[in-house]
This record gives C-alpha cells, structure tokens and sequence, in this order.
C-alpha cells in the first residue's frame, strides 16, 4: 500500500538527496523507481536498505507511477515529463523547464502551499537560490511588507551538479600540488570560455544575457515574483540581484537587503522574533558570541539560517542579512519532497 514514485536523474548530486529524502519522507512508498541516462542503467543504488536497480529514463518508464520527481536537466524534463503526466503521474521537477509557465504552480511549502491546489499535473520547484530567500524573506513581508530587495549570492559548487563539485576538488588538489588547474565546467557548461573556481571567484551563474543579467539572476528575479506575488512581472515588489560562484562545496550564502513598506514598525528586534517563528527558518544571530550562519554548518540540514540581521544605518526601514542554506537539500531535494508530502496530505494525487 502506498505510492510509486519515479526519481529521474536518481544518480545526481540532488538525485542522490531526493532518494534520501524520501527515505525519510511522510509518505508511503510502496514502489521506488530510480532512472538516469543509459550510462547508468544497471548501477545498483540502496532505497530504505533494500538495492534498485537503476533504469535509463524512456517514456515507458512511467507506466504505474503516481508521483515523479525530477532533476535530471531541464532538457530531460522538458521531454519526459509531459509523458509521465500522459500517464497519470504528478511530477515535481527540480528543473527551470516549466518555472514560468503560467499553468505551473511554483512552490515552497512556507509560502505559497496554496498553489499547489491549481496544479495540471506539474509542479516547479525554484532555483536554490531564490528558495532560501523566499523562507527568510516571507514572514518579513507579510509583517511590514516589502518594497525592495537587493541580493548577492555566494553559491556552492554542488549547484552545477556532482561532476561540477568533483572539479572543484580536482582544481584544488591540482593547485595544492602545483599544477595547473583544469577548467572545464565553471562557470558554466554550455559556454565558451571555463576558468578554474578553486581559490576563484566567479561573478557568472548560467549564461549572461543580452540585458547583461545572468540568466540565475534573472530566475531570483521573477521567481520571487510569480512566487510571492503570483505574477513572474509584479511591480510591487523591486528585486535585483548578483549571482556569484564560490569554491565552498555546498550551501549557498547570500546577502540580502530589504526595504520594509511600514518603515516605522519594522525594527531588528521584531525581525528577529519573525524569523524565530517562522516555519522552516532557523535564527542565528548572537554578535557578542560571533554566532552567525556557514555553510559548513548548514550543510546536510533542512532548514534556512538567518543571521547578522542589523539596520541600514543611514536608510529608516532598511536592513540587511545573512543566509544559508544547504542548497542540495532546501534548495532543491527537499523542498521536492515537502511538496509532495503536500501533495499527498492534501489530497492531490491519487494512488493508481
Ligand atoms: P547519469 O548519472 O546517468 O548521467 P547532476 O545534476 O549531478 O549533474 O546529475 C544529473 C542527473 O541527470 C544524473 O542522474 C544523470 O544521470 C541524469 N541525466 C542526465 N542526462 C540524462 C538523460 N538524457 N536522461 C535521463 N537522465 C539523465
Ligand atoms: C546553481 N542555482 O547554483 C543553480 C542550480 O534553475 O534549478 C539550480 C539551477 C536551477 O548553479
């Protein structure tokens, strides 16, 4: 008794995690199918102690599956993912393939769980970067609201998949050894130019765009729109952002400015308390005991840390922030998984 789920892309750094995170999921789980490319079929991996064997992802793949979850390249699910929903199943992609579409609910749980009751048979799940911002973020906007949002991201290398975080290592080791670096995925795969992101930073996050925005950048953009807003276009709320690469493994760190609408209510001290009692946030934020947020401590944890909350000191009803979270779990795996957690406590899909 329970749901059989599909993990496409179950051999990636996020594919890994969502395994994981099923594991120890809410939901009842009486069939597991992991699927990759060819180059995988017939690998064994472990799910609850017991070995699957993975299987190259074809349309067929999906016959009897009531739930997918995907992260196996926004091309991969741009093509399977419609065949999985011929098929009966819900799929959560973890990839940017149907984000803006306006039929496709864009989820984190925190924030706009509602969404997900005019779902078509897809759900998106964020990019990382903008998840963690929506976690911390939320409960500030709906206590003071916000006119203005100014981020600069310090992301971990795992973002660009495992092969991107095994040539961190190597570039490192490389360097260590003095030898030179071999760069071949950063900044990013498909581009024309790679340099080394060990002891590096890299201010390019997916391809740069003809309005000079990279592409993760404009994702934070009208992601945070479509969905704090419900609409990828709102004035409401100005957003800008950087987006840059850092040689830390995994989690993602940002900084973050905001300008509150009820600049006079607004203060650290009741920031603080909201971040304390939101869902899926943790504070942390003792300057005398120099606590703060890392992504060393992060790392492997569900929840979005918040930190170094102080005013602008120049700008009433201004303030900035630190925070972090694990980017392969929050960011991607587990907001995955929590959404179908929803999707099953609620009613919206069905065993077949
Ligand atoms: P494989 O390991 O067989 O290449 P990451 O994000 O860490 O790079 O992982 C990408 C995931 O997507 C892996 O599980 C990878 O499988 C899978 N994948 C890549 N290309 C395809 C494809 N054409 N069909 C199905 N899965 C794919
Ligand atoms: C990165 N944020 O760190 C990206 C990875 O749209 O799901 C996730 C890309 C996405 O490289």
């Amino acid at each position: 008794e329970g749901y059989e789920v599909a993990i496409l892309g179950a051999t990636g750094a996020v594919g890994t995690r969502l395994i994981q995170q099923l594991e120890e999921s809410t939901i009842p789980v009486s069939k597991v199918r992991l699927l990759a490319s060819s180059r995988s079929a017939g690998k064994t991996l472990k799910f609850k102690g017991q070995s699957v064997t993975v299987e190259e992802a074809k349309p067929e793949s999906f016959e009897g599956v009531d739930i997918v979850l995907a992260s196996a390249g926004g091309s991969v699910s741009k093509k399977l993912l419609p065949e999985a929903v011929k098929r009966g199943a819900v799929c959560v992609d973890n990839t940017s393939a149907f984000r803006m579409d306006p039929d496709v609910p864009l989820v984190v749980p925190e924030v706009n769980e509602k969404a997900l009751y005019k779902h078509h048979g897809i759900i998106a799940n964020p990019n990382c970067s903008t998840i963690q911002m929506m976690v911390a973020l939320e409960p500030i906007r709906k206590a003071f609201g916000l006119k203005q949002i100014i981020v600069s991201t310090y992301q971990a290398a795992s973002g660009a998949g495992q092969s991107a975080l095994n040539e961190l290592y190597s570039e490192a080791k490389d360097y260590l050894d003095g030898k030179e670096m071999s760069a071949d995925i950063f900044p990013t795969k498909g581009d024309k130019e790679h340099y080394p992101l060990a002891f590096n930073l890299l201010p390019q996050i997916d391809v740069l765009e003809d309005n000079l925005y990279s592409h993760e950048e404009w994702k934070m953009i009208h992601e945070t729109k479509k969905i704090m807003l419900d609409d990828m276009n709102s004035p409401e709320i100005k957003v800008t952002a950087t987006c840059v690469r850092v040689p830390v493994p995994i989690s993602h760190g940002e900084s973050i400015y905001i300008e509150v609408e009820k600049k006079d209510e607004a203060s650290v001290e009741k920031i603080r308390q909201l971040i304390e009692n939101a869902p899926g946030a943790v504070l942390q934020d003792d300057p005398d005991h120099q606590i703060y947020p890392q992504p060393i401590n992060a790392t492997g944890k569900r929840d979005t840390f918040v930190g170094r909350i102080r005013p602008d000191l120049e700008n009433k009803g201004a303030f900035n922030m630190w925070v972090v979270s694990d980017n392969l779990l929050k960011g991607a795996a587990w907001n995955t998984v929590q959404i179908a957690e929803r999707l099953v406590a609620d009613g919206l899909v069905e065993v077949k």
